[in-house]
């Protein structure tokens, strides 16, 4: 099996007019943004603590050093801050055990940005911030603001709850990026020490354990690929390995501490840890279940594993998780993990619109999965996922300023249920300025800070386009160099073209037909053949030789599978890679009145209309909205619907919630004629 390699993210320039607004954005107001955040210096925004549990852990293993006594902080550590009305004491923890992560990410997206642009203010942060990392290093290489600062002794005794091996992850993730940014091994050399830290405890012959909440495995993978030490690779297999087998690590761990508090013990069977993932060997599992976020790093890290390792049974385990994910849990907008109970996948075809979770995390790791799963297989609808949870999900996570967040991603939303109902507590109507659980804010700036990852890859002589996002590409076809132009613009249409600007090789350049494009106009002198969902050309190519290639993209009218109860008898609209939504600003309230004609497709007009500044392509469609009968009560014989015409706006669901509260529904009820009172 060949592996594909995402081009380096120097070898892919944005020019897109779409995806270079979001990676401006991101790296001019996001980033900075998220930094001013991690100082808690945004007004009026929940505080973060990570600058200042940094500074704190950083205090106190000088302190240790120097031979000072520095008192664990356990008493004064609590999770949103200090009790009201009292200062925040400089020595203390404060924030969820795993805040350490949200820098972490902040510093990996930042190094992405840095490795395409010069920006100095950046690089000055992002320099303060690994400082300030580094210098909460203990002697012995561990690395956890946490246990630094409320009792080291107890560190990594609770695995299953307690992130380190998960904030570990982050850390080396952002290492590894920083010194591709910069060649600098600051950071690098600080994963690598809390990785020996961790080594030196956990692994083949010593003690068993694997992360509570995935993601050291598929970063040891990417320290292992960074520096070719396989120590890495030995130990991202081990936690894959000992994870779901018997005694279940996280049980022992919770009867160690129930002896403690004199509770009897537990059994020590796998099976009750499906929230963890960790119920069955990963190499069984077979249906995407527990904590979604949780779920996608380790499909991300069995991935790798299968990748790097050549191991069947773990490729077969990560096809069988994606059918799961993506063909029975995945909501139309790219977003997984349908409840809020434990943030967690729901049984298959539970998608409720309103109620919905959707963790903008887990939509981060749907793309994190289908990337990967490309690398094992070149096969579109990997990619076809990836970008709907890009254009979809992803970036409906932040504002389109830049400065305000969804962690939640609902398909339906009614503010004043929202207020009002505990059942729709976890659903914001507007998004945050920051959360006291900042997971999302910054991983989408990783994701979409990378984005040319995304883009390209190449197997030996074979160039794939994995998604059409306009860029100027650098790429070597059987040793020689080319440098193509990609011309598109999904936002507005689906006509691709790919220029060879200079250079002249001999290989395979192969284009994705997104599942949304039906019957693609091709336009180009050389053969193709169709390979699993791409177009390959192979060929000689010079300067000035083009593949143009029109995908069409009409409005397209979508029902979920009849299995999806939430959504019987209702439609949403779609148009290239963008779902569209209705939002109470363009068509009034009580959403749920509206009714359309899905045999009227081809009346949907496409208009370009500006929301927020923001001119974004919107949905024109004929429409009726039923009319309330004044003074029915509660129940009454039913009589046929009286409705008024009315033309129903529809606006990319990326761009729902930023004109101000109101109502919002992707799904509409189908059909004026089937419609009563
Ligand atoms: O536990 C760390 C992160 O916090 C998870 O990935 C999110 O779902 C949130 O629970
Ligand atoms: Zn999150």
């Amino acid at each position: 099996m060949h592996d594909e390699y995402p081009l380096s993210l120097r070898d892919i320039c944005i020019t897109d007019p779409f995806w270079k607004r979001e990676m401006d954005l991101v790296r001019g107001q996001v980033i900075p943004y998220q930094w001013k955040a991690l100082n808690d210096r945004v007004p009026d925004a929940a505080p973060s603590w990570w600058m200042h549990n940094m500074r704190a852990a950083a205090r106190a293993v000088r302190a240790r050093k120097a031979g000072s006594y520095f008192p664990p902080q356990a008493q004064i550590g609590f999770r949103n801050g200090p009790p009201e009305g009292s200062a925040p004491s400089p020595d203390a923890f404060y924030g969820f055990v795993f805040q350490d992560s949200d820098g972490y990410k902040w510093i990996e997206a930042a190094a992405y940005q840095l490795m395409t642009c010069h920006d100095e203010e950046l690089m000055r942060r992002a320099r303060e911030a690994v400082d300030a990392v580094c210098a909460a290093q203990e002697e012995d290489g561990y690395l956890d603001t946490y246990y630094t600062l409320t009792g080291r002794e107890k560190a990594f005794s609770n695995l299953k709850d307690h992130h380190e091996l998960y904030c570990f992850g982050h850390l080396t993730e952002a290492a590894v990026a920083w010194h591709q940014a910069t060649g600098r091994t600051d950071l690098l050399d600080a994963a690598r020490r809390f990785g020996d830290c961790i080594a030196r405890r956990f692994g083949p012959g010593k003690q068993r354990g694997c992360p509570g909440h995935e993601l050291a495995e598929m970063a040891l993978f990417r320290l292992y690929e960074e520096t070719g030490e396989k120590c890495w690779l030995d130990l991202a297999c081990f936690f894959l390995d000992v994870r779901g087998t018997e005694p279940s690590t996280f049980a022992l761990e919770e009867n160690a501490h129930r002896r403690e508090q004199n509770l009897p013990e537990l059994p020590v069977s796998a099976e009750r840890y499906v929230y963890h993932q960790a119920h069955m060997p990963v190499r069984d599992l077979t249906e995407a279940a527990g904590h979604a976020v949780r779920q996608m790093y380790l499909c991300c890290g069995m991935a790798d594993a299968a990748r790097l390792t050549g191991d069947k049974a773990m490729e077969e385990a990560c096809r069988r998780l994606w059918r799961s994910a993506v063909g029975e849990k995945m909501y139309v907008t790219g977003g997984v993990g349908a409840t809020h109970e434990g943030e967690a996948f729901s049984r298959p075809y539970d998608l409720p619109s309103d109620t919905a979770y959707s963790e903008t995390c887990a939509a981060v790791g749907l793309a994190f999965f289908a990337r990967r799963m490309l690398r094992l297989e070149r096969d579109s609808r990997y990619a076809d996922a990836m970008e709907r949870a890009l254009y979809n999900t992803v970036l409906a996570g932040m504002a389109l300023d830049g400065k305000s967040f969804f962690y939640v991603n609902p398909l339906q939303v009614d503010p004043e249920a929202c207020r009002s109902d505990a059942r729709l507590r976890h659903v914001k109507e507007q998004r945050q300025k920051w959360f006291g659980c900042a997971c999302c804010p910054p991983n989408l700036a990783r994701l979409v800070s990378s984005l040319p990852a995304y883009i390209a890859g190449q197997d030996g002589n074979t160039l794939y386009i994995h998604l059409y996002v306009g860029s100027l590409i650098s790429a070597e076809l059987n040793g020689s160099p080319l440098r193509l132009r990609l011309d598109a613009d999904l936002a507005r249409d689906g006509n691709v073209m790919l220029t060879v600007e200079s250079g002249s090789a001999g290989g395979r350049l192969a284009f994705r037909v997104p599942e949304w494009a039906g019957e693609p106009a091709v336009l180009s002198p050389f053969p193709f053949t169709m390979e699993k969902g791409y177009l390959v050309f192979d060929g000689i190519w010079h300067a000035g030789d083009t593949v143009r290639i029109d995908f069409p993209m009409p409005v397209r009218i979508i029902s979920a599978s009849p299995r999806v109860r939430e959504t019987a008898g209702q439609v949403c609209f779609a148009r290239g890679p963008l779902v569209y939504c209705a939002e109470e600003r363009d068509n009034g309230g009580d959403l749920h009145l509206l009714r359309v004609d899905p045999g009227l497709s081809g009346k949907a007009e496409v208009l370009y209309r500006s929301v927020n500044g923001l001119e974004v392509p919107c949905i024109q469609f004929p429409g009726s909205r039923i009319t309330q009968r004044p003074g029915m009560p509660l129940y009454a014989p039913w009589k046929p619907a009286v409705s008024t015409r009315v033309s129903v706006v529809l606006v990319p669901y990326f761009v729902w919630g930023n004109r101000g509260q109101g109502e919002m529904r992707v799904w509409l009820y189908a059909a004026p004629e089937a419609g009563g009172v």
